[in-house]
Order: structure tokens, then C-alpha cells, then sequence
């Protein structure tokens, strides 16, 4: 089985298709001599990317350790188990399990069918609760890796700036020893330094900070500074020294009654909803995927995106960083409807996943805002405690960026949106509800936006709307599925974005970027079809109604580069 790759699609198998229980990987390396030697100094880490959903590892046959939930990275120290067998390969074992209980991120459930007459003995279903196919396997790199035994475990930047200085707050965790030393250098993108400290904890002043802007938002977007972290210290006799650069985009994030601001300007989302999903690969990483659907993205005008329903892997976050596109980071909170996942042992995984995510994300400046769930049963009273806490925790873990969730509950019933910063609505006028229906949309979607400023005061996304659309049918009249549909169903949802952008519409994410593979059901065909591109990422009819929009909004901004004024007029 290749690594990265979700198992499901690999193989001619389709009982591993749709495969639920353990699965066993198993690989032998030869590691550098170097780290087999009894070696005080050196810490060997296994790390994995990501892995579904529950996994035990073990090396040379000693379990190292075990991880619950994917889509976040997990790793161990494994010298103590490799050193002092030089000559001898490395095992490296997984178990892996997909199962989904009711306490898990997704949350699912197993039904046996008990009934003889219609089901073989001992069979079983898994139930979910969310629209995308439950791809399991090991998704992510698998990587191992050194450092000192004293070593750098972690740092945490935040950024505050005025047009003229900025300041970088630093916090440095060393593990392994106590006496250490610890100096900082910041350095532009010319390599020049412009600011230096030392210490576990500080501030360095950059004047004339080059901040870091959205795509469409400056002509130099994504600027990152270098910071360099060095620790030395004095163990076994040896001088041990870790260094670690970490990029850093000095920006700041606000959230008004009816605006969110970066650098103090009023930011409007303009971008999408994904998936990690392809052909073949399922929900394993893919280099050349992600750029193809970076540079789609950046043909598309697109801003943002939400990473629905689970955290991207760490490489498309680096390249949002590095282009600027703005990210609303959302854990794998989806599918919460039954009550028992509202209850206390959900609630404790739910922290654990938001703490592993901020660990992970905390210091990116293209994450602007987190997400701690989609569309859970948020009218179900206990969701109102749930949903306090978490958020809370999140706050309390990173104080820098509002949190939200995104909500399909009525208005007035929903338990949850008293604690978001921002509210995030998908809504599904002329397709769920009244489907065929476009003429309902205006009156529909005005009242949805009403109703919840009028109650909240707080400033709305349309964190999805869509419509399926078999790439290839036409129909004029519009009918649903065809491209038509697709298309004017987006025109009607545009009329009212852009009254109520002038109020307190901040941003408008298409449900979705690409077509997807979901369970079978009788309302999908090969996946779900609300793509702007298909699987393949090629561009249905929709997509260039959309990259003209976002076109245009990004060209209305009053302090436009002339970089982007060009590109509008090549799009003409
Ligand atoms: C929304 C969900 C999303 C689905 C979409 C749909 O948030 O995951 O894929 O509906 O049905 O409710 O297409």
C-alpha cells in the first residue's frame, strides 16, 4: 500500500473499498549508522503527517505510541528503542483503525443488522453523519527525524504592528535541560537582520514592517520574515545546539459588528469551500494536486478558503502562507447530531483536537479565524454548554483570532452562535429546500442575513451555498444539475451578496471548489457534483461566472496594485 494514500481506491479489492476496521502497515529502514549508536545526544522522532483515524505504532515490535483522530500529526522518540542495534533494520508497524463511535472527531456510529432474513451474520454498517467519502489510511508523510537531546519543542509567535513598527512576540520551549541559552534573528526577505533577541520569551521591533497581506489585497502578498531560533546547551559533556527558522507573517486580525479587518483594512472573502479528494489517491497527499489546485485558485481570484470539514495538511497551509490565501482553519467537528456527542467524553476529545490544532497552525498568518465545527445539531439544548466550552478553550489557547462554527440551526434555536465571534450560515435555497425554485432565493437569503444581524450584531460569512451540476448537461430553461442551474443559482445569491456587503455580509464561500466522492446514495451521483471544477479539476460553466465575480470585487478595492489592474484587463 503507497504512503500517502488512503487505502480505499488502491486496489481491484472493493471490500477494501468500503473496508471498516483494523488495517496493518508494515515497513523495515535502514537508518544512518549515526543514529543506531548509543548516542545520549541524538533523539531519533517518528513522525506521521496524519493517519485515520485511530493508530497504534510500534517499532522493532515496541509500541511507541498510539494517536486518536486524523487529519493532525502525531510523532514519538524512538531513540531509546533503535539505538544499540546498529546493522539491524529499522520495523516500523502501524495498526490502524476507522471506526467512528459516537465520541469520536467525526463523530459516527456502528449499526449491526440483526435480522437474519435479510443480512449475513455479523453485519454491520457505518454510520456517518457528514457528505464525504470516510477515505482512511495513512494521508499524510511519514517522516523520521533528529534534533539534540536538548532541543527546541516549540515556538509560538504572535504579531501586533501600526504602519510604522511592529512587534513580534516570542515564547520558546526548550525540553531536555533547563540550562540552556536561546538567541533570535529576524531576518527580511533579503536576508537582512532586522531584529534580534534572546531568551525563552520576548518582543523584537521591526520598523517599517513589511506586512502580511492577502492575495489581491497588495501587490507582495504572503511577505514572511525568517525567524531564526538558536538554542545551545551543555549536555553529557557535549555543546548540543538546535536551530529552527520559522517563517513569520506580521499581520493583525479584528473582528468589528460588521467588519473583519487585517492590517486594519476591511478584508470581504471572496473564496471557496475544498476538500482533500482526488481520483484514486482519495484523501492522500499529492504535490502535484495541490499546486494544480493552487494555481486554480489564483486564476479563480479567490482569497480564502475553509478547510471543510478537517485540517489540510501542513504543505497547503505553508503555501497559503506563502501566497497569501486567507484560511478559516476548521477541526474535524463534523457530523455532531446524535446527543451523545454532546456530552463529556466528546467534549474532551473535542479539546484535545483543538489544542493539537493550534499547536499546529497557531503561527501561521494565513489562518485568520478557527473554525471548531460544521453543521452540528446546534438546536439540541446541550449543544449551548459544548459549544461555550470549546470555544472558550480555543480563546483561551490562542487570545489572537476569533472562533466560530459554522451553522445550518435556525436563528433563534441555535444553542451555539452566542459565542462565535463571526457567524458562519450555509444555506441551500432552490436545492434542499424549495429545489428547482431560483425565484425564491432573493426574498430567502435577504431574510436569513436579517435575521441573524438582527439578533446577534455580528458580522455574517455565507460559509456555503451551491448547487450540483453534472459537468456536460445543459438545459435552458435552468433544471437542476445541469450547468445553467449551477450557474444562475449563483447569480441570484450574488444579487443579495452585494446589497448586504455594503452592511455586514464580510465574505462568500462557494460550496465547493471541486467535485468529491461521498457515500452512495440516491442523491449522488459518483460524489457530490457542486464543484466548480470537476474531480479532475477541469472548469465547468460555473467557474468562470465566479472568477469573473471575485475578479471584480478584488478590483473595486479603493488602494488597488497596479499588478492586479493588469490582470483584470487581461481578463477582458
Ligand atoms: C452541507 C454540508 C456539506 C455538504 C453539502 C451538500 O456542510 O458537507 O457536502 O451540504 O449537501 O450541508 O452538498
Amino acid at each position: 500500500m503507497p504512503v500517502p494514500a488512503s487505502f480505499n481506491d488502491i486496489t481491484q479489492d472493493p471490500s477494501l473499498e468500503n473496508y471498516i476496521g483494523w488495517v496493518w502497515y508494515e515497513k523495515e529502514v535502514l537508518l544512518p549508522l549515526r543514529w543506531l549508536q548509543d548516542d545520549l545526544n541524538t533523539r531519533v522522532v517518528l513522525r506521521f503527517g496524519s493517519a485515520h483515524y485511530y493508530s497504534i505504532v510500534w517499532v522493532n515490535g515496541v509500541q511507541v505510541m498510539e494517536h486518536e483522530g486524523g487529519h493532525l500529526p502525531f510523532e514519538a522518540d524512538i531513540s531509546s528503542v533503535i539505538q544499540g542495534s546498529p546493522g539491524i533494520p529499522c520495523r516500523i508497524t502501524v495498526a490502524l483503525n476507522n471506526t467512528l463511535t459516537p465520541h469520536t472527531l467525526p463523530p459516527g456510529s456502528i449499526q449491526y443488522m440483526n435480522d437474519k432474513t435479510r443480512y449475513p451474520k455479523n453485519y454491520f454498517v457505518q454510520n456517518i453523519r457528514f457528505d464525504f467519502f470516510n477515505y482512511a489510511g495513512i494521508h499524510r508523510p511519514v517522516v523520521l527525524y533528529t534534533t539534540p537531546s536538548v532541543y527546541i519543542d516549540d515556538i509560538t509567535v504572535t504579531t501586533t504592528s501600526s504602519e510604522s513598527v511592529a512587534m513580534v512576540q516570542y515564547q520558546v520551549s526548550v525540553v531536555g535541560s533547563t540550562l540552556y541559552s536561546l538567541s533570535l534573528s529576524l531576518r527580511d526577505q533579503e536576508g537582512k537582520v532586522v531584529a534580534t533577541g534572546d531568551g525563552p520569551a520576548g518582543e523584537l521591533k521591526v520598523l517599517n514592517p513589511n506586512l502580511w497581506w492577502p492575495y489581491l489585497m497588495h501587490e507582495n502578498p504572503g511577505y514572511r520574515y525568517s525567524l531564526e531560533v538558536k538554542m545551545q546547551a551543555q549536555a553529557n559533556g557535549a555543546l548540543l545546539e538546535d536551530v529552527y527558522t520559522l517563517p513569520v507573517g506580521i499581520r493583525t486580525v479584528h473582528v468589528t459588528s460588521t467588519q473583519f479587518l487585517i492590517n486594519g483594512r476591511p478584508f470581504y472573502f471572496h473564496g471557496v469551500n475544498k476538500h482533500e479528494d482526488a481520483d484514486i489517491r482519495g484523501k492522500g497527499f499529492d504535490w502535484p494536486l495541490v499546486v494544480k489546485d493552487f494555481n486554480l485558485l489564483r486564476w479563480l481570484g479567490a482569497n480564502s478558503f475553509r478547510t471543510s470539514h478537517y485540517p489540510y495538511a501542513e504543505e497547503i497551509m505553508d503555501l497559503c502562507d506563502a501566497y497569501g490565501i486567507v484560511v478559516i482553519d476548521e477541526c474535524p467537528g463534523v457530523g455532531i447530531k446524535m446527543s451523545e456527542s454532546f456530552g463529556n467524553k466528546s467534549l474532551q476529545h473535542h479539546l484535545v483536537v483543538m489544542e493539537e490544532l493550534i499547536r499546529r497552525d497557531k503561527n501561521r498568518p494565513s489562518v485568520v479565524m478557527w473554525s471548531v465545527a460544521n453543521e452540528p445539531a446546534s438546536e439540541l439544548p446541550p449543544a449551548g454548554y459544548y459549544f461555550k466550552t470549546v470555544i472558550a478553550h480555543t480563546k483561551a489557547l490562542d487570545p489572537s483570532r476569533p472562533v466560530t462554527f459554522v451553522t445550518d440551526a435556525n436563528y433563534a434555536l441555535d444553542h451555539g452562535a452566542p459565542y462565535v465571534d463571526v457567524i458562519c450560515v450555509n444555506s441551500y435555497f432552490s436545492w434542499y429546500h424549495d429545489p428547482g425554485h431560483l425565484e425564491v432565493i432573493p426574498l430567502q437569503l435577504t431574510t436569513q442575513f436579517e435575521n441573524w444581524y438582527k439578533t446577534y450584531q455580528k458580522p455574517i460569512i455565507q460559509s456555503e451555498y451551491g448547487a450540483d451540476s453534472v459537468p456536460g448537461l445543459h438545459s435552458d430553461p435552468p433544471l437542476m444539475f445541469s450547468e445553467e442551474y449551477q450557474k444562475a443559482m449563483l447569480r441570484e445569491y450574488h444579487s443579495v451578496f452585494d446589497k448586504k456587503r455594503k452592511e455586514y455580509v464580510i465574505g462568500e464561500l462557494i460550496w465547493n471548489f471541486a467535485d468529491f466522492m461521498t457515500n452512495q446514495g440516491t442523491t449522488r451521483v459518483l460524489g457530490n457534483k457542486k464543484g466548480i471544477f470537476t474531480r479532475q479539476r477541469q472548469p465547468k460553466s460555473a467557474a468562470f461566472v465566479l472568477r469573473e465575480r471575485y475578479w471584480k470585487i478584488a478590483n473595486e478595492s479603493s488602494c488597488l496594485p497596479p499588478i492586479i489592474k493588469s490582470h483584470a484587463l487581461f481578463l477582458k
